[in-house]
C-alpha cells in the first residue's frame, strides 16, 4: 500500500518541481514513481529488513529519494513535499487528471488566474477567460471542457491497475487471519472490470466479530460507514471504498455468485430459477424451503441447467446462453502467454538493458520477448534512427548468440527478437525506412501524435499503415487512456475488415491505462476472425508483470487461446507476423 502512495506523492512533487522549472529532478522523482508503482516487495518489508540502504538499492532511487521514503513511512509526511504544495497551492492531481493540462498550462493559469481546482477551472473556461491568454487559444479552451466532461463521467470510479494491487494485499492479511477459514473477492474485482467502484469481500469465519473488528482496524481505513454483525463498510486513505460481508458455509457458492455480479447477469439468472420454480438468493438455491444449491458456485449453475461461468464474462453479453447451449468458449488462461513483443529497453531512455528485459522474460517462464523501442520520430522518447537500429540488431544478434551458440548455450529455448514501435504519422506512412524495417523480426506501428484527426482521415490512416508489408502489429489501435482520453474517432469495423485483409495483429495493450484494445473490441476482433496480441508496453522490467490485465480484458473478450497469437510457440508465433 505505501508503495502506491509513494509514487503518487513522487508523481506530484515531479508535478510542483516542473511548474517551478527545475531541470531534471522532476525526472528522478517520476522514475521512482514508476518504479514504486510496479516493485513487488513492499518498501515497508525493504525497509524493515535493510533500512535506508535498502531502500536505496530501489532502482532509481538514490540517496534524497530514499531519506524521503523513510520520513514518509517513520511519520506518515514528507516535508519537503507539504513546503511545495504551499508554495503554490493548487490542486494538482485534480488538474492533472484532465488531458492536456501539464505543470506549465497549470502554472500559468494559477498565475494569470489563480485557478487552483476542477472547479474554478471550468469556471474560468466557460466564461471564456482562457483562450486569450498566451499559449493557451479557442482549441485549448475546448479541450479543457471537453476533458472536465469526460472526467465528469468517469468519476468516482478507480483503475483496476491501482486497485487490485491493493485488494491483494489486504486480501492476504484477511487470508492469514486465523478466523478466516475462505475469503475471495467478489464484484467488478473479481470480473476485472476495467474500472472498480468499490471492493467487495466475501469472508466464511465461525467467529465474524473478529473478522470485523480486524477490517475497520486495517491500516489505511480512515472511516467506517458501517459495522454490523456480518457486514460492514470503510474507507480508505486513498479514496476507495470496501465492503466485508460474512456468509454461512453452506451458502458461500450463492453469495459469492451473487456478489460477483454483474447486476445484469444475476438479474437474467435469477428469472431463470424462477421460471423453474426456484428461488435465488445470496443464501442459496431453494426449491420451497428446501435448499438444494449453494455451497459452491459450480453447483449452483449446474441445479440451473448451465455451465459454470468465468466471472470476466459475467455481464449478460449472451454468456448464460452459451452456458446453457454448453458452448460458452474455452478463455485465454491466464498462464497461456508464452512471450510480449512490446517491450522497451534503455536504448530508447526505458529502465533496463535488453538483457535485464531479457531475463525477466525467461523468469516469467517465456520462451521469447520482442525488444520493440521507440523510433527517431518520438524525440521525447529518445527515438531510435535507422542506424541505432541496425546496431541494435546487432546487438541482439549477440545476446541470441549466447543463449544458443552451436555448442548449447544458457537457455537454448529462449529467443530474443528484433522490432520497433514506430511511429504512424499523419499520411499513414511510419517514420522508419522499408529497407531496415524489413530487416527486423517484426514491426509495431502506433499513433503517437495529432488525435483529433477526422473520423475518414484516422481511418484511413491507420488502415494504410496496415497495408505496409511490414508492418505486423498495430499497438494500442484505438488510442484510449482509461478516465483522461477517449478513443481516436475512427471506423473500427473498417479497421477490422483492413487487419483482416492485410494479416496485420492488433495489439491488446496490458497497461492498465490503456487496455487497448477493450474488452467489448476484443470480442468484433474475435468474431472478424482478426488475430491479437496481448503486450505489455512495459518501460521497465517489473512492468512486464501487468500482463495480467491485459489477459483479464481479453478474456472479458471472450478471446480464446488460437485468438492470441504469443499463447503459440516461437515457430507459430513468427508465423502469424506477416
Ligand atoms: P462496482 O463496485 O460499481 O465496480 O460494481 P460491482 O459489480 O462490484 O457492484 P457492487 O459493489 O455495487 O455490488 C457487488 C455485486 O452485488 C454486484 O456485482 C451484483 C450484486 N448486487 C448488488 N446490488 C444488486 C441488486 O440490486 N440486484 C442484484 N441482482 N445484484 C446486486
Ligand atoms: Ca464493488
Ligand atoms: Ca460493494
Amino acid at each position: 500500500m505505501k508503495n502506491q502512495e509513494l509514487a503518487k506523492i513522487f508523481y506530484e512533487i515531479a508535478e510542483y518541481l516542473e511548474m517551478q522549472g527545475v531541470a531534471f529532478k522532476p525526472y528522478a522523482y517520476q522514475k521512482a514513481a514508476l518504479t514504486l508503482e510496479t516493485l513487488e516487495e513492499s518498501v515497508e518489508d525493504i525497509y524493515r529488513k535493510d533500512g535506508l540502504k535498502g531502500l536505496e538499492k530501489i532502482p532509481g532511487v538514490g540517496e534524497s529519494i530514499a531519506l524521503k521514503m523513510e520520513e514518509y513511512l517513520k511519520t506518515g509526511k514528507i516535508k519537503y513535499y507539504q513546503k511545495l504544495k504551499k508554495q503554490t497551492p493548487v490542486k494538482i492531481d485534480e488538474l492533472t487528471a484532465v488531458e492536456g493540462m501539464g505543470p506549465q498550462k497549470i502554472k500559468i493559469l494559477y498565475e494569470k488566474l489563480k485557478i487552483k481546482d476542477l472547479k474554478s477551472l471550468e469556471k474560468a473556461a466557460q466564461s471564456h477567460k482562457i483562450a486569450p491568454l498566451f499559449g493557451f487559444g479557442e482549441k485549448t479552451e475546448k479541450n479543457i471542457l471537453e476533458g472536465i466532461a469526460f472526467l465528469k463521467r468517469s468519476k468516482g470510479r478507480f483503475l483496476l491497475g491501482e486497485i487490485l494491487p491493493m485488494a491483494k494485499e489486504i486480501y492476504q492479511k484477511l487470508e492469514n487471519l486465523k478466523e478466516v477459514e475462505k475469503v475471495d473477492m467478489a464484484g467488478s474485482l473479481r470480473r476485472r472490470q476495467e474500472t472498480i467502484g468499490d471492493v467487495d469481500f466475501l469472508v466464511i469465519s465461525e467467529n465474524p466479530k473478529k473478522v470485523m473488528n480486524f477490517f475497520v482496524s486495517l491500516p489505511g481505513v480512515i472511516k467506517v460507514w458501517g459495522k454490523g454483525m456480518t457486514k460492514a463498510s470503510v474507507r480508505m486513505s486513498n479514496g476507495f471504498d470496501m465492503d466485508i460481508r460474512v456468509v454461512p458455509k453452506e451458502s458461500y457458492g450463492a453469495a459469492l455468485q451473487y456478489f460477483t455480479g454483474s447486476k445484469d447477469h444475476n438479474i437474467v439468472i435469477r428469472k431463470i430459477a424462477m421460471e423453474k420454480k426456484l428461488k435465488l438468493s445470496e443464501y442459496g438455491l431453494f426449491r420451497g424451503s428446501k435448499m438444494i444449491a449453494g455451497k459452491t458456485e459450480e453447483e449452483v449453475y449446474k441445479a440451473l441447467g448451465m455451465n459454470w461461468i468465468p466471472p470476466e464474462i459475467r455481464e449478460n453479453r449472451g454468456e448464460i446462453e452459451a452456458a446453457i447451449n454448453n458452448t460458452l468458449p474455452k478463455i485465454i488462461d491466464y498462464n497461456d502467454i508464452k512471450g510480449d513483443l512490446h517491450c522497451h529497453s534503455n536504448w530508447d531512455g526505458g529502465e533496463n538493458t535488453i538483457l535485464e528485459m531479457a531475463d525477466k522474460a525467461m523468469e516469467m517462464g517465456y520462451e521469447y520477448i520482442g525488444i520493440s523501442d521507440h523510433t527517431k520520430f518520438l524525440r521525447i522518447e529518445n527515438g531510435l534512427d535507422e542506424k541505432q537500429l541496425l546496431e541494435q540488431h546487432k546487438a541482439i544478434e549477440k545476446l541470441n548468440y549466447r543463449f544458443h551458440p552451436p555448442a548449447g548455450g544458457l537457455n537454448s529455448k529462449f529467443q530474443i527478437l528484433h522490432g520497433c514501435e514506430t511511429n504512424i504519422l499523419n499520411d499513414g506512412s511510419v517514420d522508419i525506412k522499408d529497407e531496415v524495417l524489413e530487416k527486423l523480426d517484426f514491426v509495431i506501428a502506433g499513433i503517437h501524435s495529432n488525435f483529433k484527426l477526422s473520423k475518414e482521415k484516422m481511418t484511413a490512416r491507420i488502415i494504410k499503415a496496415m497495408e505496409n508489408p511490414n508492418i505486423d502489429i498495430i499497438s494500442h489501435p484505438t488510442g484510449r487512456i482509461i478516465k483522461k482520453r477517449e478513443e481516436y474517432q475512427i471506423d473500427f469495423n473498417e479497421i477490422l475488415k483492413a487487419a483482416k485483409q492485410t494479416g496485420t495483429i492488433l495489439e491488446i495493450n496490458a497497461h492498465p491505462v490503456r487496455l487497448d484494445l477493450n474488452d467489448q473490441n476484443i470480442r468484433r476482433a474475435k468474431e472478424m476472425g482478426v488475430k491479437m496480441i496481448i503486450n505489455t508496453d512495459a518501460h521497465h522490467r517489473d512492468q512486464m508483470k501487468l500482463m495480467e490485465f491485459g489477459i483479464a480484458q481479453a478474456r472479458r473478450g471472450w478471446a480464446e487461446k488460437k485468438d492470441i497469437i504469443n499463447t503459440q510457440p516461437l515457430e507459430k508465433l513468427l508465423g502469424y507476423l506477416k
